[in-house]
């Protein structure tokens, strides 16, 4: 067996921590900076364990952004490149797979019982699901107002093929009674300094759809440390914070759970748009779920050169909430006009999706733009929606370039 026992590095904890005091003077870490096209932008660039250099929101906890360059590497994220978001400070230093345990209980199952890392990859048939996790504030330094919370640009996503057990198999040998309403998870990091422990809740029939999942592989690896390992919940198609990593408690509960990180935390205003004037609180509110459409160019960045007169393919992923994408449209001269772009390979509703285009630019410059469309005729707002949480962001983007 590869390595079952897994520390975050030697002397992980005290690397850490001097990251936290923002001295980043152990020469091996800090790999250079890097600004985000907003202001206050500047960011370290550092190399955590099992992960390349990646943009450094804060260090204690880790919370790192992916480089935007690495969607432009394949549709799939690779595993050291993939974004890394936590709430709490008390992270687990050193998990032995071994010994690692799940915990399935509450007032609404008949038989509660303790699952092992081995039972899990033994006594349940396994399943594979490609599926994009995105932080819900992926892009929040990008609105305007802008908004408190993690000032990230479009790097909190990334894409996984994820092998695990479906929830329901798992639930269901626990023996949920009819009163189960909903499911509850809670992993092994904890809350060092408030905040509350990071629980976060499904209705028992989300939970119960045979697409939730309890996964232990990422692309065909055990999952890296930051990212949950050993076991992480995958919930297709759902921002996130609903993704409990280092999964280690499942509670089939009787009652709405409403704990911090369910309520007040992560909800958007309750309306078709999750959204509302700017500067303005919405009267009611729901918890954050589905994804809504989105659509980048990876090809070429804003601010990027072509050569005029010389044709380039240009490249980019789009994604949606599970509908799978029907279509991407791109416009080279600031949204005029539009024409189909060219979808590459289908690996499954949940996936990115790559599109291409060609274009043989003019010389000066060019405003490009991409807006998708899912199965169920959802799309891309042309103006920017605004909510105070600053979740959500879809609008198509544009991408500004110079043929010279
Ligand atoms: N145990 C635990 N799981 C967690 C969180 C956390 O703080 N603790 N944060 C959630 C949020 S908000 C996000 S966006 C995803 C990020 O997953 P990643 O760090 O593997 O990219 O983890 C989710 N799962
Ligand atoms: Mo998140």
């Amino acid at each position: 067996m590869n390595r079952l026992r897994r520390r975050l590095l030697a002397g992980g904890a005290g690397a850490l921590a001097t990251a936290g005091l923002g001295t980043l003077s152990r020469g091996a870490w800090a790999q250079g900076t890097t600004e985000l096209p907003f202001v206050n932008g500047q960011r370290k660039l550092v190399a955590y364990p099992e992960k390349r250099p990646l943009i450094v929101l804060t260090s204690r906890p880790p919370q790192l952004e992916t480089p935007f360059e690495v969607f432009n590497e394949g549709v799939i994220t690779p595993n050291d490149a993939f974004f890394v978001r936590y709430h709490n400070a008390g992270l687990p230093g050193e998990i032995d797979a071994d010994q690692h345990v799940i915990k399935i209980g509450g007032s609404g199952v008949g038989k509660p019982y303790a699952l092992t890392m081995a039972a899990l990859k033994s006594d349940f048939k396994p399943v594979e699901v490609v599926a994009v996790n995105q932080c819900s504030g992926n892009s929040r330094g990008f609105f305007n107002p802008r908004v408190t919370g993690g000032q990230l640009a479009n790097g909190a996503m990334g894409n996984a093929r994820w092998l695990g057990v479906p929830l329901k198999d798992v639930l269901a040998r626990a023996e949920p009674k009819n009163s189960a309403r909903e499911v509850t998870f809670n992993g092994l990091d904890i809350a060092l300094f408030g905040g509350g422990d990071f629980v976060k809740a499904l209705q028992m029939n989300h939970a119960m759809d045979g697409e939730v999942m309890l996964a232990y592989q990422m692309n065909g690896a055990d999952i890296p440390m930051l990212n949950g390992y050993p076991v992480k919940l995958i919930v297709p198609g759902y921002y996130g914070t609903y993704w409990v990593k280092h999964l280690s408690e499942i509670e089939v509960v009787e009652q709405p759970f409403e704990g911090f990180w369910m309520k007040p935390a992560y909800r958007v205003p309750d309306n078709d748009c999750a959204c509302v004037e700017p500067g303005t609180t919405p009267s009611a509110t729901r918890p954050i779920g589905r994804f809504n459409v989105r659509s980048f160019i990876t090809s070429v960045a804003d601010g990027g050169r072509l050569r005029a007169g010389q044709q380039t393919v240009v490249r980019g992923i789009a994604f949606d909430g599970g509908q799978g994408v029907r279509e991407v449209a791109y416009s080279t001269d600031g949204g005029q006009s539009w024409r189909g772009a060219m979808l590459g390979a289908d690996l499954g509703r949940y996936s990115f999706r790559e599109f291409t285009f060609g274009f043989t630019p003019e010389k000066g410059s060019h405003d490009l733009r991409v807006r998708a469309w899912n199965r169920s005729g959802q799309s891309q707002p042309m103006e920017a929606l605004w909510q105070p949480a600053g979740y959500m962001r879809n609008v198509v983007e544009s991408v500004k370039v110079t043929a010279i």
